[in-house]
């Protein structure tokens, strides 16, 4: 396959910061000490670059197909802009929270980063058993700044209608669709499983009620433009500063190629599911407390998004009929539906093409209890999401499995 632009790599990526006026300053291109290629993603290229005074900077460059598989599945390249664009807004909203794009080059779609090489991957800190404080709040409150900051419940309509026709994003969401969705019910060849989880695989796709939810949950994926979402809001969409066992002392989201208008529970129920592979893992590894830490992130996560999205309520865009009763409403309709995204995204990494390092790196004697207790618990969110009036029940409905009693 042949591609039009030139990817990065460690000889031509001097040349290429000597080409772009706008990181003068942040760092000397002709003076590089080190260039590592750190994307550890399903997608794209990442390189961090220290120039001799340790002054540093991260390239992230889409390819033109998927980086999990190879070029044997295309992918366009325009997700660039998508993750550029959406990062900038949220940043705009939350720059405390949100990792700055100090330049991006649609010609070679390559973002520059500021330098967080001094923080980690939170996916990965948890997995080393590190407990960072107070990010699940923060996360909390940047997904109401974004529900309330990018919709029209905080902004004028014509603008809205104006970006929902921006950021289009349909080849991203069709990996979701499919993804998240459709392969954890109908398997076209993708899925995988450990032998000793088959049977937990075969009961998830004669599960009915699993189904009935996956397709209630596309649906509305696919129909509720709500506010321009991250899209793929995971642990390993996060870093952390800081010592294990303190409160962070710098979180920030980033990769946000996903990003869309879409539901605002989307973003909270990858972050609960996430929540609870981290569980799962820490129960696996015996390590029970931790583990109810990690389930506990979820209500940490849910009120201050109830509090933050109630505070801003209070002078959003229209206050006559969107007024504190409706403010109420939606928060009642968001909760329900973060179960069921969290049900979704639970499954999707058990069972689906894409998994979680949480899980993945668990010795197989580990792995299948493991996988099997966060199946069990995605199908018990499937059955369970309507209705659901109270940030306790996710615990009620998954501790059974995912915890130790
Ligand atoms: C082909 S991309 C697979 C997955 O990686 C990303 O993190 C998204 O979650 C996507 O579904
Ligand atoms: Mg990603």
């Amino acid at each position: 396959m042949t591609h039009d632009y030139t990817f990065l790599d460690a000889d031509n990526i001097a040349e290429y910061l000597r080409s772009r006026p706008e990181v003068q300053g942040r760092i000397d291109p002709d003076r590089i000490a080190s260039i590592r290629e750190i994307g550890d993603g399903n997608l794209n290229l990442v390189f961090h670059v220290l120039d001799a005074d340790q002054r540093g900077i991260i390239l992230k460059q889409s390819l033109p197909y998927v980086r999990m598989t190879g070029d044997g599945w295309p992918m366009t390249p325009e997700r660039a802009a998508r993750e550029a664009n959406s990062l900038q807004e949220h940043f705009a909203l939350t720059p405390e929270l949100v990792v700055e794009v100090v330049v991006y080059d649609p010609e070679r779609y390559i973002l520059v980063l500021e330098d967080l090489s001094d923080h980690s991957v939170w996916r990965d800190a948890l997995n080393r058993s590190e407990q960072h404080f107070d990010v699940a709040r923060r996360l909390g409150s940047y997904v109401a700044a974004v529900a309330v900051g990018t919709s029209i419940l905080g902004r004028d309509r014509g603008e809205v209608a104006e970006r929902i026709a921006e950021t289009q994003n349909p080849e991203l969401c069709t990996i979701t669709e499919d993804l998240v969705f459709t392969e954890p019910v109908f398997d076209i060849g993708r899925n995988s499983v450990l032998p000793e989880n088959a049977a937990d695989a075969a009961a998830l796709t004669a599960d009915r009620v699993f189904a009935a939810a996956m397709a209630e949950a596309k649906w509305r994926f696919m129909t509720q433009a709500e506010a321009l979402i991250h899209g793929d809001l995971h642990t390993g969409s996060v870093m952390v500063r800081g010592a294990s066992g303190a409160s962070a002392e710098s979180v920030k989201v980033f990769d946000s190629e996903f990003a869309f208008y879409g539901p605002v529970a989307f973003d909270l129920g990858a972050l609960f599911a996430n929540y609870s592979f981290a569980a799962a893992r820490a129960t696996a590894l015996g390590e029970t407390e931790r583990a109810s830490w990690a389930l506990s992130l979820v209500s940490e996560t849910w009120q201050a998004f109830e509090q933050e999205f109630l505070r801003l309520s209070e002078n959003w865009h229209e206050t006559n009929l969107f007024n504190g009763d409706f403010a109420r409403a939606r928060l009642d309709r968001i909760r329900e539906e973060s179960f069921l995204f969290a049900s979704a995204k639970m499954a999707r990494r058990i069972v689906g093409a894409a998994k979680v390092r949480d899980i993945e790196t668990l010795e197989p004697g580990l792995r299948a209890p493991a996988a099997r207790a966060t199946l069990a618990s995605a199908r018990a969110l499937a059955a369970n999401w309507r209705g659901a009036s109270d940030i306790a029940q996710f615990s009620e409905l998954v501790s059974p499995h995912l915890l130790n009693s």
